[in-house]
């Protein structure tokens, strides 16, 4: 397939998870601001049926297109970015020939602690207290907070993750 075929399904990819993404809704309800979206599944679908960097550029495309459609919200878009380039990330460098629903559980792992991280950065300067008192506000503690930001990533991403892959066996015909 041609370079610009490619780029093209790729945007197409990236609009169309757009749409996706209205479907957000939290998952804990006493955590609100962490929103479940299927629109993932697409840019996973396009690491499969082509490679890390025409899925980054549908990711660009979706999240750039639901920050000004949608959101405004600069840094919940973010977050959703980077979260989603950890996970595809991961997947490209782990070549062990292990089952991929492992390989999805560990890959959404590693997103989780490293999304721990970037909210401890980012609850601050969102929610202007700290991390701590951000937890005590939605009546968890600091462990519990963390143990809802892992959870959270394991379910989107898993989910995501199948969906995938289910849609990338379905499609992966047209594109050979
Ligand atoms: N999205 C994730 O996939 N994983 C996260 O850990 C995550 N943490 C977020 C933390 C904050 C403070 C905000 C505002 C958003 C976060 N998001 C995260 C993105 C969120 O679930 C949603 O996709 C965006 O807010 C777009 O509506």
């Amino acid at each position: 397939m041609s370079r610009v075929k490619i780029l093209s399904t790729a945007g197409i990819l990236g609009a169309l998870s757009v749409l996706l993404m209205f479907l957000e809704f939290p998952i804990f309800p006493f955590a609100s601001f962490l929103k479940f979206d299927p629109s993932a599944l697409l840019i996973i679908a396009s690491l499969f049926l082509f490679d890390w960097k025409t899925a980054v550029f549908s990711l660009i495309t979706k999240d750039l297109v639901f920050y000004f459609v949608k959101s405004g919200d600069l840094i919940g878009v973010s977050m959703d970015f980077i979260a989603i380039l950890t996970f595809i990330s991961i997947l490209t460098i782990f070549k062990l020939n292990i089952h991929k629903y492992i390989k999805f559980f560990v890959a959404a792992f590693g997103v989780g602690i490293a999304m721990v991280l970037m909210n401890m950065a980012i609850i601050p300067i969102y929610f202007k207290m700290s991390f701590n008192e951000a937890a005590k506000y939605f009546g968890l503690s600091s462990w519990t907070l963390i143990i809802t930001i892992i959870s959270f990533n394991l379910i989107k991403f898993i989910t995501d993750a199948i969906l995938g892959d289910l849609l990338y066996k379905r499609i992966k015909n047209f594109f050979s």
